[in-house]
């Protein structure tokens, strides 16, 4: 029992060392043996919080804190930037994934190669494990490779699929609805296209995908997941925005934290965005999902 939790968190240590190394370790080594909080100090602090991926605005209000004040010493940063963070992360909400004894919907948004596919595969994995029926609409139609790998993703997991060559995809999830109630499924995953090119037609897709999921399913629960690549950084944060404006984001999934220095992000998209992180991806592998915890991450930051 000891050693599984002891695993667990050198694991999720291992995973964020990068991150940890950028936004806490070397400020904390900069800064802890300081008199005080200098104007030179502040402004290597500022930089460092910048280059973490922390975001200018969130960077130089940690710092502006900091500044024309006694209480909070040097020797202390590393406690202040603690408490600062899991704030943060508390503040944007729970982090618990939403699941209800009715029908589920999760609807997986995202740029191009962030990973939405792959975190299909890996819900579709974990809910199968709970015994849960789960059925995936293959609502990337556009690039002809998409359906194909989601194929292959439901085959591996064992879970059921509805695609439609080419199709509307807000038809493929029309279809999907039907199916599901019909036959009772408990989860229906949702994957669909990213090609940011193309802003407006890909915002008005997920509009229509979403006023069919509203018209077609009011009662089931809906989570809105925005994919985010950990490694984008602050670019991902626009993303976060445009995404916001056209659906209604309920939770973001990180992937690829695995060997990213960039994880600082999770922090910043809850700040801005008060959205929680629920899901972090750490691998390529069907496995390699873990359910994000604010307390976890930010003692595994901070150990
Ligand atoms: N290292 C790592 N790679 C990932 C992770 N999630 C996805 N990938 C890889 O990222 C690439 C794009 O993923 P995909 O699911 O096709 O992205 P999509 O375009 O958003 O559907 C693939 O090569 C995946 O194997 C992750 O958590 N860690
Ligand atoms: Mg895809």
């Amino acid at each position: 029992m000891f050693g599984f939790f002891k695993d667990k968190f050198n694991n999720l240590k291992e995973t964020v060392s990068n991150t940890a190394q950028v936004l806490v370790g070397n400020i904390v080594n900069s800064v802890e043996n300081e008199e005080e909080f200098s104007e030179f100090v502040l402004d290597d602090m500022e930089d460092m919080l910048i280059s973490a991926d922390l975001g200018v605005n969130y960077a130089s209000e940690l710092v502006d804190r900091l500044r024309n004040q006694t209480k909070i010493k040097p020797s202390e940063v590393k406690k202040y930037l603690k408490d600062e963070f899991l704030k943060v992360l508390k503040d944007a909400g729970g982090n618990k994934l939403k699941y209800t004894d009715g029908l589920n919907i999760y609807f997986i948004t995202g740029v191009n190669g962030a990973g939405k596919t792959t975190l299909i595969g890996k819900l579709a994995y974990k809910f199968k494990n709970e015994g849960k029926r789960v059925l995936i609409a293959a609502g990337d139609t556009f690039r002809a490779a998409a359906e194909e790998q989601l194929d292959i993703w439901s085959k591996r997991a064992g879970a059921d699929i509805v695609r439609r060559d080419k199709a509307d995809p807000a038809s493929v999830v029309y279809e999907a609805i039907e199916k599901a109630s019909k036959e009772n499924y408990d989860v229906i995953l949702v994957d669909t296209a990213g090609r940011l090119q193309n802003k407006f037609n890909l915002m008005e897709e997920l509009k229509k995908i979403k006023s069919v999921i509203d018209k077609k399913a009011p009662d089931a629960l809906r989570e809105c997941i925005l994919v985010l690549d950990a490694n984008t950084g602050q670019n991902g944060l626009q993303q976060a925005k445009v995404f916001t404006e056209a659906v209604n984001l309920t939770s973001v999934a990180l992937t690829k934290l695995d060997g990213s220095a960039k994880g600082a992000i999770i922090l910043a998209v809850a700040r801005e965005l008060k959205l929680p992180v629920k899901l972090v991806g750490v691998g390529e592998k069907m496995e390699d999902l873990k359910a994000f915890n604010s307390e976890e991450f930010i003692e595994a930051l901070f150990e």
